[in-house]
Formats: C-alpha cells, structure tokens, sequence
C-alpha cells in the first residue's frame, strides 16, 4: 500500500454527535489533512452502520481518501470501501484477506511483536499499534514505546501508533520508526477540528 495514507489516520467516535455534526467533523479532517478515514462503530445495527458508511464514503470519496471500516467486513464490501481494519475478536487475518481479495486495504490491531509478525504473514498491509498512551477511548493495556519499536524495527509493514495521541504528546513518538499516527478523540472532539487536524499534520510530518 502507498504508506504517505498512513501519516494522519482518523478513527471515528461517535459520542453524542448528529449524523449532520459527524459528517461535518469528518470532512473538516479531510479538507485539513487527514491522510485516511476509518469508520468505527460499535453500537449501530448493520443497516445503520451500511447508511451511515455509505454517507461517509461520500464525503470520503470527494477528497479522494481512502474509507477504512472496523471490524465489519460485509459492511466494507456493501459501500465498496477501500478497506478494512480488524482486531483480535475479528476473523483471522487470512481469512479475512481472502474474502477481501487483493486490492482492498487490510489493517489489523497489534499490541505484541509476535502478533505483528503473525498479522504480515497472514496477510496484512498494515498494522495500528497501541494504545501507545492510555485512553478512555479504548480499554486496553498499553503498548510500551519501547515495544512499539521492536515492532517497527522487525516487521516489513508499516505501522500506525494509535491510542492517547495528542499534539502534547507526539514528540514522544521520534524515531520510532512508525509511519503515521491514527488518532480518536484527539480530532473527534477538537474544538476547533481545522486547526488541530493541521497542526497534527505539521507535527507527524516533522517526527
Ligand atoms: C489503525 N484501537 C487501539 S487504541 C484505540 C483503538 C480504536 C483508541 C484510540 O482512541 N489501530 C487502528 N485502528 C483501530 N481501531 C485500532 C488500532 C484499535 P484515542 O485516539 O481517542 O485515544
């Protein structure tokens, strides 16, 4: 995969946002600097997960950004998504590659070495590590840095870091050897998403 998607990666959250604030927020990112979008949604019944993602996929489409979907492979392939993001709970990597076919986007959650190199083995393009920081956003045991770059320094794919990210915290990421970072909370509920979307890409491309 072409790594440049990978500097400045947008999760969704959903919070309490309207279908019309959550749109808004996800072309701001787009016009601002993020570099891919996945859509995440944890609570939704699938035919408001494939309207909702067929809704983002428009917007998405219009900045030329590749749509990531979490978890949800049949939903990724009902709105032609450009790709899909898995976890631990999900189908196994190969077999999820396999349905996918080739051409769609494959990333898979790692929090360990040996994950990660099971992950590129069984077919992923890229791997999101973390959470690197503690966040509400995600229950999780965190990903120690140094772990990070063990990953980084052993694995062929490339690597988003992913939980906690914040402008205030970024700079601990130098020389991780990480390709981009993938943010929730950081971007989903900026005050000002313009600005911190640009500043979050001023920064990742400065590590
Ligand atoms: C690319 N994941 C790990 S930590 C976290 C999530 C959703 C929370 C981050 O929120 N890598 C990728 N996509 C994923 N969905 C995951 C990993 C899983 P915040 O930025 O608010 O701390």
């Amino acid at each position: 995969m072409n790594n440049e998607l990978l500097k400045l990666y947008l999760v969704t959250g959903r919070y309490d946002f309207s279908d019309e604030e959550f749109l808004t927020i996800i072309e701001e990112a787009c016009q601002n600097g993020v570099t891919s979008v996945q859509l995440r949604e944890k609570e939704l019944s699938t035919h408001d997960f494939y309207q909702l993602a067929l809704k983002v996929k428009a917007v998405t489409a219009r900045y030329d950004i590749p749509l990531i979907i979490n978890d949800r492979l049949d939903i990724c392939l009902a709105v032609d998504a450009e790709g899909l993001h898995i976890g631990d709970d999900e189908l196994p990597v190969t077999v999820a590659r396999r349905l996918l076919g080739s051409d769609k986007i494959l990333g898979v959650s790692a929090k360990t070495l040996e994950r990660s190199v099971e992950a590129q083995t069984e077919g992923a393009d890229y791997l999101g590590v973390g959470a690197i920081f503690p966040t509400p956003t995600k229950e999780s045991d965190v990903t120690p840095i140094a772990t990070l770059k063990e990953i980084t320094g052993s694995v062929a794919l490339p690597v988003v870091a992913i939980g906690g990210i914040k402008l205030g915290n970024l700079s601990a990421l130098t020389d991780s050897g990480i390709t981009g970072i993938s943010v929730v909370s950081e971007i989903m509920k900026a005050e000002d998403v313009p600005q911190t979307v640009k500043s979050l890409r001023q920064a990742v491309e400065a590590l």
